[in-house]
């Protein structure tokens, strides 16, 4: 029955016809088209979002909140629809618990900087995976040096998934907030957060996700996810950089001290102090990333049209095929995807090749993939791994692209057995 329904859900998507948005894709690369296999770092952009900023930029480019005239009251007016689309995509209750912040990493910084410096202190406790991006580590690392709590870790197992097991003894009363990954950028597991929301939930712990690499392929409702914080980049789902989110809940949103100080966080200023703006404005200080907020709402649109059910079941039957070609050849580690939902997200090695000579041969071939720790590191060194190469795949990849990489893959371990 699943295989019925998938199999419609990836014949409705027409890969083709999405691969025309993306310019980007005709292009060749030292002579070979370009076969862009490395969206866990960066998607492309499809014509949709370019065109939405070149209009923002061109048409309607005033900063906002400030001015009465019309281009500022044109510019204050996208913002915030942005910030509309964005509510829509995860289904929030209120456009007022979406903070546009630089990306994921700066969403994270908010969490940890308002929320945690007022509500943590020596003997408390959070918890987050060993799975984690660097950048749902170092900030807690750096207020716990400060605040005197304690950081911890759920390990995986040699699978290479989540141990629940030992996340039910870590996680206890001393828990103040539990954050995980939503999928990880180096496995491409998909996480169970719901069973770690009902751990977090049962002692009375904050539920954070990381959803950097969950959100561009898959459907997100926050509201059934019951997160109290999500995190996203909207470079990753075919937005601009320099623009990303943060969904809290309003009532956490409404208790928690601004972030950073500036213009238009603020609702008075006195030489005694201030009073915060309204949600979202409060965790929004300085002149916004304005074409750039457009943008994302741009590609939130794109990808509601696409429909994310249909983009996952094309990506899900796409990685199985990538799998399965991947596990037949004896030359290659792949790391994860032995148990458990995964993107298609690939960590491998090619048997005497260094990932960096790896990634370069694969560049001359016109194949793009990262090489390296991933931001990952603690995860990395429980895997035993100091670097791989990484394929992740995103909608607008083909079966013929993924045949590509796993011939590439072989010239590879041909030209470094020589
Ligand atoms: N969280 C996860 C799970 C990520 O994969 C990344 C970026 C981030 C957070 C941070 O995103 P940023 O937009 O704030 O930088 N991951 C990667 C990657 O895997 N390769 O390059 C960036």
């Amino acid at each position: 029955m699943m295989e019925a329904i998938s199999e419609r859900a990836a014949k409705q998507f027409d890969v083709e016809n999405v691969r025309r948005d993306f310019s980007v894709l005709e292009r060749k690369i030292n002579g070979h088209a370009l076969c862009y296999l490395d969206n866990a770092a960066t998607s492309q952009r499809p014509k949709a979002v370019v065109d939405a900023v070149v209009e923002s930029l061109t048409w309607s480019n005033a900063n906002i909140h400030r001015a009465i005239h019309t281009l500022g009251y044109e510019a204050t007016v996208a913002y915030e629809e942005a910030h509309k689309k964005v509510a829509r995509f995860i289904n929030a209750k209120s456009w007022r618990e979406i903070v546009f912040v630089r990306n994921a990493t700066e969403a994270l910084n908010l969490v940890a900087g308002s929320w945690g410096a007022a509500n943590l202190r020596a003997g408390d406790e959070v918890v987050v995976t060993i799975m984690e991006h660097h950048s749902n580590i170092v900030p807690w690392q750096l207020l716990a040096a400060r605040l005197g709590f304690e950081l911890k870790f759920i390990p995986v197992t040699p699978d290479g998934i989540l141990d629940l097991d030992a996340a039910a003894k870590l996680i206890t009363r001393k828990t103040k907030l539990v954050g995980a990954v939503h999928a990880s950028n180096v496995l491409g597991a998909i996480n169970p957060v719901e069973k770690l929301r009902e751990m977090a939930r049962s002692v009375g712990a904050r539920f954070l996700l990381d959803g950097a690499q969950s959100i561009p392929h898959m459907a997100v409702d926050v509201r059934a996810l019951d997160c109290d914080f999500f995190a996203a980049s909207g470079h990753k789902m075919c937005g601009p950089t320099g623009i990303g989110f943060l969904y809290a809940k309003k009532e956490l949103l409404d208790g928690m001290p601004p972030f950073l100080g500036g213009g238009d966080m603020i609702a008075t200023v006195t030489t005694n102090g201030s009073t915060w703006n309204e949600l979202p404005w409060k965790f929004e200080a300085g002149t916004s990333a304005v074409a750039e907020g457009i943008g994302m709402g741009a590609a939130v649109d794109y990808l509601s049209n696409i429909g994310m059910n249909s983009l996952f079941e094309y990506e899900r039957e796409l990685g199985g095929y990538v799998l399965e070609k991947l596990r037949a050849l004896p030359y290659v580690t792949l790391y994860g995807h032995k148990r458990g939902e995964s993107l298609a997200v690939f960590s491998l090695n090619v048997e005497g090749v260094h990932p960096h000579d790896g990634a370069n041969l694969l560049d001359r071939l016109g194949i793009a993939v990262r090489s390296g720790h991933h931001c990952a590191q603690p995860l990395m060194n429980v895997l035993g791994m100091d670097n791989t190469l990484r394929a992740s795949f995103y909608f607008y990849n083909t079966r013929e692209e993924a045949d590509r990489l796993v011939h590439a893959l072989g010239e590879l371990k041909r030209v470094f057995d020589r």
